[in-house]
């Protein structure tokens, strides 16, 4: 692989723990306003990104490159309202949305088409992505103030598991 390639990988390794980092601070926020449920849905969130994390991980050792670790940086610690730390998360996820995109730029500009191939996963992941982190910032955009409605949707939002895929069903 050319050299640029599996620094602009090991970058999104990078990105993607640091997706992670910033859903667990979420969660700990939404724990501390007992909002058991969504506090559930970010750490299934964190899961899914170490998950894709650890894909383009084992896709560089596949193809006999290095993998580099580098240092994680810290997350923002609170947020306003649950509304404000969705809203965050969606920011977040078309940064994400993004990134990947550039990678497949880069891939194809460097005829690697096992690499373009490989980001498809990600590229059609992020659409799943977007849609989920922002349909629950819409919902509690909808309940605005009602108790009531954010004690049932934070329920509901704590059914949310992450099961690790499958070999080939990725
Ligand atoms: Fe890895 O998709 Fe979110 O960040």
């Amino acid at each position: 692989m050319d050299a640029k390639m599996v620094e602009a990988i090991n970058d999104q390794i990078n990105f993607e723990l640091y997706s992670g980092y910033i859903y667990y601070s979420m969660g700990t926020y939404l724990s501390d306003l007992g909002l058991s449920g969504m506090t559930q849905w970010m750490i299934a969130q964190t899961q899914e990104e170490m998950f894709h994390a650890h894909k383009m991980l084992m896709f560089l050792c596949e193809r006999g490159e290095r993998v580099e670790l580098k240092a994680i940086d810290g997350p923002a610690t609170s947020w306003e309202s649950p509304l404000a730390a969705f809203e965050n998360a969606l920011e977040h996820e078309k940064i994400v949305t993004g990134r990947i995109n550039d990678l497949v730029d880069m891939a194809l500009e460097l005829k690697d088409h096992a690499t373009a191939n490989f980001l498809q996963w990600y590229v059609a992941e992020q659409v799943e992505e977007e849609a989920s982190v922002g349909g629950a910032a819409d919902n509690l955009r909808l309940i605005g103030e009602s108790g009531n409605a954010l004690f049932m949707l934070d329920k509901e939002m704590g059914a949310r598991v992450f099961t690790m895929p499958a070999a080939g069903e990725e």
